[in-house]
């Protein structure tokens, strides 16, 4: 598909990410002001916006041939190789003090996930990986989950600002009361990216989420395929990263889970 070198775009990602998730990690538990964007619950912090410069212009001095989108800076979507990044990935946890948020940065090639890298420096545990070449939980290979059975499983979904504004009609929280039932837990934890790479590592059997931004998913699904995941729309067709309508699993539950979502 690509004569990319993966494994060198992804150990520069993962370097940059590092630092990135250094800076941020000043701000945690600072108090940090905000800003709101579109919504009460769609934040930004002096960090996301320091994190995103910092990335950009390290990419761009590491890799200069990939394009670069950003959450808090934007940038030309095509079908070239280009980085989607996300400063914070997590943000309104990050500025209430909770420690799942991550940097994201993934990789896309004609809309498709190759390469990912997401640190969680609050959680001190980072995810890298590339299709192919295998997914690392702090530097340790990691696949996704053997479990078979509902009842057996964890799961996690979301619920994006776009999702919750009043009155939509594609609200998430039907689809959660129909799988709460069926698993042994669902998790909501705020951070697609850290959802995803829990995914890749076999702690959560599945995760779902819709509307979700290119830049939320983009590593973090990159992992799972990397990891032997499956990824899917909610239909079971082929996932559109720029609508944000997934479901990542391990495979084995995933033809169970499409008709409840
Ligand atoms: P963020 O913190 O980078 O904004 C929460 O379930 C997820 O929704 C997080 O990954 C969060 O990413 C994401 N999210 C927040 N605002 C969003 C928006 N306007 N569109 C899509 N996803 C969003
Ligand atoms: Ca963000």
């Amino acid at each position: 598909m690509t004569d990319l070198d993966l494994a060198q775009l992804t150990a520069a990602a993962l370097e940059v990410a590092r630092e990135a998730g250094q800076l941020v990690l000043q701000g945690w538990r600072s108090r940090p002001s905000y800003e709101r964007k579109a919504s009460y619950a769609d934040l930004v912090t002096e960090f996301d916006l320091a994190s995103e410069r910092l990335i950009r212009s390290r990419l761009a001095e590491r890799t200069p041939s990939i394009a670069i989108v950003g959450e808090e800076q934007g940038g030309e979507r095509s079908e070239a190789p280009t980085w989607y990044v996300d400063p914070i990935d997590g943000t309104v946890n990050f500025a209430h003090g909770h420690p799942c948020f991550a940097v994201s940065i993934g990789l896309l090639v004609a809309g498709q996930p190759l390469a990912g890298v997401v640190v969680a420096p609050a959680l001190a545990t980072e995810w890298h990986g590339f299709v192919g070449g295998g997914a690392f939980r702090n530097g340790k290979a990691c696949r996704v989950s053997e479990t078979t059975e509902l009842s057996d499983a964890l799961l996690a979904t979301g619920f994006s600002p776009v999702m919750r504004r009043h009155g939509s009609p594609e609200d998430n929280v039907d689809a959660f009361c129909r799988v709460m039932p069926q698993v042994r837990d669902l998790r909501r934890c705020g951070s697609a990216a850290h959802d995803l790479c829990l995914v890749a590592d076999g702690t959560y059997d599945a995760y779902w989420e819709r509307k979700l931004a290119t830049w939320d998913i983009a590593a973090g699904t990159a992992l799972v395929l990397a990891a032997g995941g499956r990824l899917t729309n909610l239909q079971g067709a082929p996932a559109d990263l720029t609508n944000g309508y997934i479901l990542a699993s391990n495979h084995h539950l995933h033809d169970a889970l499409l008709p409840l979502l």
